[in-house]
């Protein structure tokens, strides 16, 4: 455990009035959704069993181009990210790992960084390479693209850039590389389309060959911003194309703020384990775009049925590649980044939950029968179903806190956080 933010052991604090509030939701839980112990015990396993990675970008206050108010007490460096993620993780016990974006968290003493992150329980998830923004000591810029551009000098940073940053992830034991590009262009005529893809195929495909064998690349889209006439790798079937050119260890990274509004996302979610090339996941909540905001805080239902595409991926034997990897990747314009982290989580998990809930067999046949009212009917129960009690079971059986965020408040933790930090302390990232 964390000293830093703990000086009450988490379930030492629960009063036992609480804990037997507790075990009587589970009661009436079991009873209104009539689960079996078998069937609940099933729920419980994989909940305490998933996990979502929290990017190392995502711990300060995020900000908007107008204005950036922190809340003070931000990591500083990625020692105090990573304690601020094992917090996290002690708290909700399904945040087990780190994303890194370099060069804004480039880990320096890998020796002393592997011992924190053991002593936090926690595991790097994926590396990120950032060739949207000229760093100072660069050569060349990426003002006009990186591995789409069309000067091959330019082309060859931005490659020579991404091995560098899989370098960074082996010494650390990651075995994944996550590439967005915001490569693109803002006029009709600026990007010979043809010529742009091909170009950052090339580009990936150099990549990819230099991964370690045992190294995954996520190919991430986008649809606008920062580029806003084109993207090279705007939708998701050109992901599909670029990661099928590149090999069986390339798939494709779902951002669910990356996507026009109205965008089926579930449907695009089992197309892509339909062709087994699912690899990772970007949680967030939109309400017009890439707006970076809490995970289900604007549409639950549409995380619930993406969920469910998940779910049933998983567990029909057919779908390739049912591994994926899953991330938050949010911004926190106001609310404390570590609150509005353990909402996410809650909040993915809760989606998850209702997701097991469903009773697949009975969808089936309704769907074989066109029974549209019954399929709906089925998909609704399950999502109107009250699981806060199940996760906070889960919760609790390994460790974790009945209230994360009651805890982190009365436990005066980013008070103390600002103590030790400052006020006005800044944390790398956008
Ligand atoms: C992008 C995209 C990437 C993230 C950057 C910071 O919009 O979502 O995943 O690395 O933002
Ligand atoms: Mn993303
Ligand atoms: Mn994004």
């Amino acid at each position: 455990m964390n000293s830093a933010h703990m000086n009450t052991s988490i379930q030492e604090v629960i009063s036992d009035q609480d804990l037997a509030r507790h075990r009587e939701k589970i009661q009436s839980s079991k009873n209104l959704l009539a689960l079996e112990d078998a069937a609940f015990e099933r729920v419980i396993n994989k909940l305490e069993l998933f996990q979502v990675a929290i990017p190392s970008w995502a711990l300060g206050t995020g900000g908007t181009r107008f204005g950036r108010f922190p809340a003070g007490g931000e990591p500083r460096n990625l020692e105090e990210k990573i304690e601020d993620v094992g917090l996290i993780h002690q708290l909700t016990r399904s945040a087990n790992s780190i994303s890194l974006h370099i060069p804004w968290d480039i880990p320096r003493d890998i020796v002393a960084i592997e011992q924190l992150l053991l002593k936090n329980e926690l595991t790097i998830d994926s590396v990120n390479s950032n060739t949207f923004q000229d760093q100072q000591d660069q050569p060349y810029s990426y003002k006009f693209g990186s591995l789409c551009h069309t000067d091959d000098r330019i082309r060859k940073q931005a490659i020579d850039h991404n091995i560098e940053v899989v370098e960074h992830g082996v010494r650390l034991n990651s075995k994944v590389l996550t590439v967005w590009l915001a490569d693109g262009s803002n006029f009709p005529g600026q990007h010979h389309f043809r010529k742009a893809y091909a170009r950052t195929l090339d580009s990936l495909q150099h990549i990819y060959k230099s991964m370690p064998v045992d190294w995954n690349m996520l190919i991430e889209y986008k649809p606008y911003e920062p580029s806003f006439y084109s993207m090279v790798i705007p939708d998701w079937g050109t992901s599909l194309q670029l990661s099928t050119e590149c090999g069986d260890r390339a798939n494709v990274l779902v951002d669910l703020g990356h996507h026009l509004p109205n965008t089926n996302i579930e449907q695009i979610v089992g197309r892509l384990l339909h062709f087994g090339r699912l690899g990772g996941f970007h949680f967030n909540g939109s309400q017009y775009g890439d707006d970076d905001l809490t995970t289900g805080a604007i549409k639950p239902y549409q995380l619930f049925l993406i969920f469910h595409e998940l779910v049933t991926g998983a567990n029909d034997v057919h779908v390739r590649n049912p591994t994926v990897a899953y991330m938050i990747d949010a911004s926190h314009n106001l609310k404390d980044p570590i609150e509005d982290l353990i909402n996410s989580l809650e909040n993915i998990r809760t989606a998850y939950a209702k997701a097991l809930l469903v009773d697949f067999p009975a969808l089936e046949t309704a769907q074989q029968e066109n029974d549209v009212v019954r399929c709906e009917q089925i998909l609704q129960a399950a999502f109107q179903a009250d699981v806060r009690p199940l996760l906070a079971e889960a919760r609790l059986r390994t460790g974790g806190s009945l209230d994360p965020i009651d805890y982190f408040r009365s436990q005066k933790i980013r008070e103390k956080l600002i103590t030790m930090r400052g006020k006005k302390s800044v944390a790398t990232g956008l």
